[in-house]
């Protein structure tokens, strides 16, 4: 007897913001090889190959069970010749050759290590690879020149390839709050990114600083470092100013889509450890000089500034996921004739920004259902 699941066939809008995609993958499998190939896309430059692979993974992140056989397929949106092949192949025999051999090769593997340097990107890292830099021993001794970035993400490598728990952001956004409390009394720190949708771990810790009085929020991150700072909580931290112009930036209609122009901190913070977290583990990098024991641990934190006028836009642009948010500016674009950003939505039809205080009324004005961010994780 078949089981019933092969007969279930699935039906998926075409927009991931047209989805709920909770945490709960029921084709964590499929998905990751998926993720794995868009990542191997993504680090060799081909970043329209990437974005087909991760569309192919987002859709079947939001159907409500396993896969089990390619016929429940039929008709799914964004599910491409080569994304249908990977799939065949890992139902019918437990595997993808073209992901198990891409895990194996010596570039992907070269290009895992450099880029999860914080600070490295694709381009340098396949310069380094070319001059014959594989691993973190490599960098360390052939030495090319690193920048302050690219010395702090070697030098605490492990602890930021270690995935930050809720618990660590929580205790994290702590330190973030008294730092704003004490320089900008009434100033609004918001938990976003990837926590903001619930998820159990993330690469970093983002926060969205606001002031409820339009100005007040000009200057505030670099006083905020300061306190961080005369604390002695941050190794690191580079501090950008806001350079958003509305309607001059880039010409009425068109705000630059992915690139926003907050004021911004991209910072590594040392967090105290907590006896119950236990003793640090170390993974890979055992030559770094972090290695062993140590009372602290390093996290990447991002600060983002934005004048209360922009709140609700950038509460959107910055809880993700990824594909999320470029399906909204697609979606935006395509749909709507509109440009969405971090900053503003502007209506190209009737030439003017289309005002917003609360995520709900951007969706309204996008024409889409409202999604929660527990159910943006496309
Ligand atoms: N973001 C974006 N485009 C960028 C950078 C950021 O759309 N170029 C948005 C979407 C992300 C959010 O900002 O969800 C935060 O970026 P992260 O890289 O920290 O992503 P997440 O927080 O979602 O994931 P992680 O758990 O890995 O930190
Ligand atoms: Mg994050």
């Amino acid at each position: 007897q078949r089981s019933e699941a092969e007969f279930v066939t699935f039906s998926v809008p075409s927009y991931a913001c047209q989805r709920r995609t909770t945490l709960n993958n029921r084709n964590a499998v499929l998905t990751d090889a998926l993720s794995l190939l868009a990542d191997n896309a993504e680090l060799t430059g081909d970043e329209g190959r990437g974005v087909a692979f991760r569309r192919a993974a987002a859709v079947l992140k939001a159907l409500p069970k396993p896969v089990t056989d390619a016929t429940q397929l039929r008709g799914l949106p964004c599910l491409g010749e080569h994304s249908l092949r990977v799939i065949n192949d890992i139902l019918e025999d437990g595997a993808s050759n073209e992901v198990e051999s891409t895990k194996r090769s010596e570039r992907y593997k070269a290009l895992k290590v450099l880029t999860g340097v914080f600070g490295v990107g694709v381009k340098t890292a396949d310069r380094w690879i070319r001059a014959g830099i594989r691993d973190l021993h490599g960098l360390q001794d052939s030495g090319p020149a690193l920048n302050r970035a690219q010395q702090a993400g070697l030098q605490h490598y492990d602890d930021l390839n270690q995935p930050v728990t809720k618990a660590e952001a929580d205790a994290i956004a702590e330190i973030v709050e008294r730092a704003v409390a004490s320089v900008s009394p009434g100033a609004q720190t918001t938990l976003i990114g990837g926590f903001r949708r619930g998820k159990p771990t993330g690469h970093d810790v983002d926060f969205l600083i606001t002031h409820p009085e339009e100005g007040r929020e000009e200057g505030l991150v670099p006083k905020v470092v300061s306190w961080l700072e005369s604390e002695g909580i941050l190794f690191y931290q580079k501090t950008t100013r806001n350079s958003y112009l509305e309607g001059k930036e880039s010409g009425p209609g068109r705000p630059s889509s992915s690139m926003d122009r907050f004021e911004r901190c991209f910072s590594i913070f040392k967090l105290p450890k907590e006896e119950k977290r236990g003793a640090g583990q170390t993974h890979g990098a055992a030559c770094g000089p972090e290695a062993g024991h140590k009372p602290w641990r390093a996290v990447r934190v991002d600060l983002v500034v934005s004048p209360v006028s922009q709140f609700a836009f950038a509460l959107l642009g910055w809880t993700g996921s990824k594909l999320f948010e470029r399906e909204l500016r697609r979606w935006a674009g395509h749909e709507k004739a509109m440009s969405l950003s971090s900053h503003a939505l502007y209506d190209n039809k009737q030439r003017r920004y289309l005002r917003a205080t609360s995520e709900e009324e951007i969706f309204a004005h996008l024409g889409l259902e409202f999604i929660p961010p527990s159910e943006r994780n496309a």
